[in-house]
């Protein structure tokens, strides 16, 4: 990990997210501003800080003059810049629950069947993008780095090269990116995939999603030429070169490895154990989301209680669900097939003193959701489709005993990474996952450390720290190569033996260096 690197580096950076890293509540009549939680503010906000940089977002309400005199004054306080985008009430329903939420994101989890593809939608979404550029432009200094994120700002590197910016930018998708199939569905998909081409630099979290996103380019638009090496892919469309790369994000493993550990987590993790009395704790933790698979889960649990008569009385399964997108119906419809689910399961299963599941609809703080993650024995984690799913590995930094089983997706992006610790299933296939909970709650003490080990080693080592080091290392590497190849009088070199170069250097590197055609 080399924190200091980018601290010592003065070139500032512009993160722009829809949401900025604060979040803006009402209590008691009044609006209160706190910083943002997870990994990614944990790990950005220092750097933006420290480089004197920008952080650009939606502050997710209206942006009021209490509002604004909030941002201003917590950006004095925490020496930092925020600078919010205003969103009507009609960009939000368009662009935010509309094309975001309602196109992009089904479509990106391979559900097409909960896909709305709406005119007015794509049309807010394209405007919207524009006023992000706008304001991008508003701020920007020459020589800053600018680092787009995820699927609702696609389109800004488009508008900000229509507004001659020429810095470099870069974007990074947090959730899955389909196959062409599925994207050739999209009535604006060759938009939406030349609006990714106009970055510098385009991540993903998994090599499969890189590759998704190659094949679908080269569909699209044969005359590209890419070429695929063991840590990137190269596309290079017309004088431009994009480098695209798969950047699996992690989370901050000390701050929950240190926290798992702290007294009240102690506390609360032994009075959660005692109200179960001693049984079996499974996990799932989850924004109340169709793409995480929580009724397949469900239905593979009763699967698990009706096939392994052993597990009733002795395992409790406690569902953690975090409000989200609310206003959507896709979103009101999970969220009453879930309570249907969880009385249903209980009314078959329950017995005096015990209930197969503990439902929980809310946002619980962090020492609550540490104290879950220490109580709990096995961690069930089925997204149907997942970029990355940071619980998993959440769960695992918490378990600082070693005592403890992962079940994960194979659908999750994490899996590329926790495969080889996990248990892991095809959440489609019922059987199969109930059989996992029985391997799972039956497994001997030994077995579990050494795979737990195996788990946490990998979080520690690929923690937010290295993963925020190594997208900007790729995307200053890229900046300076592209630079090289515009003053050096071998300009006109073709990109062939470039590439070969860069897999000479990959190699050198220990990068393995294998090249395949994408
Ligand atoms: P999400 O879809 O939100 O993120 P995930 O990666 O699992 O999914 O992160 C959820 C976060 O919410 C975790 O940090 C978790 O601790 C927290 N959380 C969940 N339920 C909670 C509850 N009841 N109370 C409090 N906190 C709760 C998107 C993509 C993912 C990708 C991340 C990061 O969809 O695939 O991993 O971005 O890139």
């Amino acid at each position: 990990m080399n924190k200091i690197t980018w601290r010592r580096s003065k070139r500032r950076l512009l993160v722009v997210s829809n949401r900025l890293p604060v979040s803006i509540k009402s209590s008691e009549g009044r609006r209160e501003i706190r910083p943002g939680a997870g990994g990614l503010v944990t790990a950005l906000a220092p750097i933006v800080r420290n480089t004197r940089g920008v952080w650009i977002g939606w502050p997710g309400c209206e942006l009021t003059p209490e509002v604004l005199e909030l941002i201003r004054n917590y950006n004095i306080e925490k020496s930092f810049d925020l600078q919010a985008v205003n969103l009507t009430e009609e960009e939000v329903q368009n662009y935010y629950l509309g094309f975001s939420n309602e196109a992009l994101w089904p479509l990106f989890h391979d559900l097409l069947g909960q896909c709305m593809f709406e005119g007015v939608h794509w049309e807010v979404y394209k405007n919207v993008n524009r006023k992000f550029a706008e304001k991008i432009v508003e701020a920007v200094q020459p020589g800053d780095l600018i680092w787009i994120h995820d699927y609702h700002l696609i389109l800004v590197a488009h508008y900000l090269r229509q507004m001659n910016v020429d810095h470099p930018l870069a974007f990074f998708l947090h959730t899955p990116f389909p196959g062409y199939d599925l994207l050739r569905r999209l009535p604006w998909k060759d938009r939406i995939l030349g609006g990714l081409l106009d970055f510098d630099l385009v991540g993903f979290q998994t090599l499969r999603d890189r590759r998704n996103f190659c094949r679908s380019a080269k569909e699209l638009m044969p005359e590209l030429y890419i070429k695929a090496f063991y840590r990137h892919s190269i596309v290079r469309h017309g004088r431009r070169e994009i480098k695209v790369g798969n950047f699996p994000i992690s989370i901050d493993f000390s701050e929950f490895n240190d926290g798992a550990q702290i007294e009240e987590v102690e506390r609360e993790a032994s009075f959660l154990r005692n109200k179960c009395q001693s049984r079996s704790l499974m996990l799932g933790v989850d924004r109340l989301d169709y793409t995480k698979g929580i009724p397949e889960r469900f239905l593979a649990y009763e699967r698990a209680l009706e096939k392994y008569p052993e597990l009733r009385g002795n395992i409790c399964l406690l569902q953690l669900a975090v409000p989200s997108r609310s206003h959507l119906s896709a979103y009101q419809d999970i969220r009453e097939t879930l309570e249907w689910m969880v009385g249903r399961i209980n009314g078959r299963f329950s017995e005096f003193g015990w209930q197969p599941i503990q439902y929980i609809y809310r946002s619980v703080s962090r020492t609550e959701l540490l104290g879950f993650y220490r109580a709990c024995d096995i961690g069930l984690l089925t997204p149907l489709r997942d970029g990355m799913n940071l619980v998993a590995k959440e769960f695992c930094a918490s378990t600082v005993d070693n005592n403890g089983v992962l079940i994960l997706s194979e659908f999750a992006g994490a899996s590329e990474q926790l495969a080889k610790g996990a248990i892991m299933v095809n959440p489609y296939n019922r059987e199969e996952t109930a059989d996992a909970i029985y391997r799972a709650y039956k497994m001997e003490l030994e077995e579990r450390e050494r795979m737990m080990t195996v788990l946490r080693s990998e979080v520690k080592r690929n923690d937010i720290f290295r993963w925020v080091e190594w997208f900007l290392s790729s995307f200053r590497e890229h900046e300076r190569e592209e630079a090289a190849s515009e003053i050096h009088p071998n300009n006109s070199k073709p990109v062939n033996d470039r590439v070969e170069s860069s897999i000479m250097e990959s190699i050198k590197s220990g990068g393995g260096g294998s090249y395949t055609d994408d």
